[in-house]
């Protein structure tokens, strides 16, 4: 199954082998927003760039992501590059919530107007990096036999790239159609008529549902955790409203900056617990019927139980009024975690979905699926036929898509050693041991809990300011102390180890995947506070730094 999943997405063949076929400034790995952007700057820098994607075209995850449903959760005028203020201004979008074709065809936008394509080589895998001690730089090598060089090398290889699927046996067995939503098939997939299984309910999950019920003959839902699923505020755009937002883009994203998430929410000024009953419902119920962030009504969701617990139970309320069968309703419901200790997933109808009579709910805790055969599932209570299974299984997330490339550092170290027990990082930049090698949205970056598009650019802009000063200061590479980085993951494991993160399981703190360290893998301190620790490090001369 593992195999069956990621055999078109792996080949690892080692680096250092036959000689080199390119001589870069240096290697980008991955062509989503990050590696774009990463080009983009490095190539500003007058450095000499080969990005290498993995896939046919640029765009990442909403390359890969074209699941019915698929959609941003965070406001398309938020959730685009900021870096070029004509790009902001002519690019349209047609809904507040772009879809996936659209946020699509927004990044071919991109990379044609940048003219970024003609230094991206696509539908290659790097599979191996290598520090060269001597060459003090790094030897890249692909699935399709490229050996180079490059002094730098950034990894933008993505947070949620590297697909899990789940570890039920007999996969191989299944004679119908699956797919991962990860890595859905650019051709339409019939699902009219058809026995259609979705196995899991996160993000990708639960939108997925109400669409793929609307096709499907019988939709089969298989849950194992119960998440809090909020409506959209999805409209389409009108030019007012981008109007304005093109009008004041700058003093508005210099706002976002200033939050927690870098997204600008109708955000609450009172604690949850200083309004009367009466009060904060007509709040919650207002932003429920808005698609206004529930979330953001008050200040204290995240920093005070009985506040988070106020706003769980609105949305438990919910649940029961919507769904009309009292049983499906109770099994939806998440009762042992707070709201928005796993990601918050936003809607487009999910909780009515249940009341199709084509749509049912398998919760998979009380009925565990045993196997796969070739008609579809086994549960401990029954067999299911299914014509196509929908895996919505998620991703080995953060550290993934680096553990699929055999990265070695000084003295040949491989960085799988030395994250054996967890990863260890330095603002999620930089690696100590592993000079000159940067990775987008790393371990210990606050990305993932962000407007990721936002984070992005901060992440590559410091990034190129760094390899910048590498050749201002006519040095050959930089690392991070040891020191630092001890710090910096300690800082991230103590803020996870006391936020309200730590109350559930997932991919946030590596539970999703069976014998990953359990660690936080991103910083839940929030942007703000990052973004003036990576400040400071520079301001003060990037003390935490070896140059050589
Ligand atoms: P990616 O987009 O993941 O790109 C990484 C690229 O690297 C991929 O194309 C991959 O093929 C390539 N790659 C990986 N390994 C290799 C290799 N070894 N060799 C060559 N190429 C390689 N964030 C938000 O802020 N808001 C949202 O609403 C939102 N919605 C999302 C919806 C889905 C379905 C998913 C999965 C994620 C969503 N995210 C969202 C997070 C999203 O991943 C980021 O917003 C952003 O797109 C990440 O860009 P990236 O370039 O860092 O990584
Ligand atoms: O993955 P997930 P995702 N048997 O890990 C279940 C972003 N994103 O692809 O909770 C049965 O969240 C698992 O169950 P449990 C966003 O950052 C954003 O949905 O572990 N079930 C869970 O229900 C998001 O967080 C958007 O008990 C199994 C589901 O599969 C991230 O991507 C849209 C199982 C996985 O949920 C990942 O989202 C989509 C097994 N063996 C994605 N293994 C938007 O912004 C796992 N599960 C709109």
């Amino acid at each position: 199954m593992t195999d069956a999943v990621t055999a078109d997405r792996i080949d690892p063949s080692p680096a250092g082998k036959g000689s080199i076929t390119g001589t870069f400034d240096a290697v980008v790995v991955g062509a989503g927003f990050a590696g774009m952007y990463m080009l983009y700057r490095l190539r500003a820098l007058g450095l000499s760039v080969r990005v290498f994607e993995a896939g046919a075209g640029v765009g990442g995850t909403w390359f890969w992501n074209r699941y019915p449903g698929a959609r941003c959760d965070v406001e398309s005028m938020q959730y685009s590059y900021s870096f070029s203020r004509e790009l902001e201004q002519e690019w349209n979008w047609s809904e507040l919530y772009a879809a996936q074709p659209e946020i699509l065809a927004y990044a071919n936008h991109v990379a044609d107007r940048f003219d970024l394509r003609r230094d991206i080589q696509f539908e290659t895998r790097v599979t191996a990096a290598h520090y060269g001690e001597t060459e003090q730089g790094w030897i890249v090598g692909t699935d399709r036999d490229d050996l180079v060089y490059a002094r730098f090398c950034i990894m933008a290889s993505g947070q949620l790239s590297s697909l899990h699927p789940p570890e039920i046996p007999g996969f191989d067995q299944f004679q119908g159609d699956w797919h991962h939503t990860g890595a859905w098939p650019h051709d339409p997939v019939d699902l009219k008529g058809r026995s259609v299984g979705i196995i899991g309910t996160g993000s990708s999950g639960t939108q997925a549902v109400p669409v793929v019920a609307k096709e499907a003959g019988r939709l089969y839902v298989f849950q194992r955790t119960p998440n809090y699923v909020l409506p959209s505020p999805n409209k389409a755009m009108t030019p007012e409203y981008a109007g304005v937002w093109k009008a004041h883009a700058d003093v508005l994203r210099r706002k976002a900056h200033e939050t927690r998430t870098g997204i600008l929410y109708n955000f609450g000024t009172k604690s949850a617990l200083d309004v009367s009953d009466d009060e904060r419902t007509a709040e919650f119920s207002n932003r429920w019927k808005t698609g206004s962030s529930i979330l953001a009504a008050y200040t204290d969701f995240f920093t005070n139980i009985d506040a988070n617990g106020k706003a769980a139970e609105f949305v438990r309320d919910q649940i029961r009024t919507i769904v009309k069968d009292p049983a499906t309703a109770a099994r939806l419901t998440p009762t042992d975690y707070p709201i928005g200790a796993k990601r918050i997933c936003i809607d487009s109808h999910y909780y009515q979905a249940f009341n199709r009579e084509n749509v049912e709910l398998v919760d998979i805790k009380a009925e565990p699926i045993e196997r796969f055969d070739a008609r579809g599932l086994q549960t401990t209570r029954r067999a299911i036929a299914l014509d196509v299974i929908i895996l919505a299984t998620g991703f080995d997330a953060v550290t993934g898509a680096l553990a699929r490339i055999d990265i070695r550092g000084r003295e040949g170290q491989p960085l799988a050693s030395k994250w054996q027990d967890g990863p260890t990082a330095f603002l999620g930049l930089m690696i100590s041991g592993f000079p000159n090698l940067f990775t987008v949205n790393g371990p210990g970056s606050p990305a993932a809990l962000s407007n990721v598009l936002m984070s992005i650019e901060h992440h590559v802009d410091w990034i190129a300011g760094c390899v910048q000063t590498v050749r201002a200061r006519n040095c050959s590479t930089v690392e991070p102390s040891q020191a630092a980085e001890y710090d910096w993951t300690n800082t991230v494991a103590e803020a996870g180890r006391t936020s309200l993160f730590q109350k559930a399981a997932s991919w946030f703190n590596g539970a999703n995947v069976a014998g990953k360290p359990k660690q936080f893998l991103v910083y839940v301190g929030g942007i703000k506070a990052y973004r003036e620790k990576c400040s400071a490090v520079v301001a003060n001369g990037y003390r935490d730094f070896i140059f050589e």
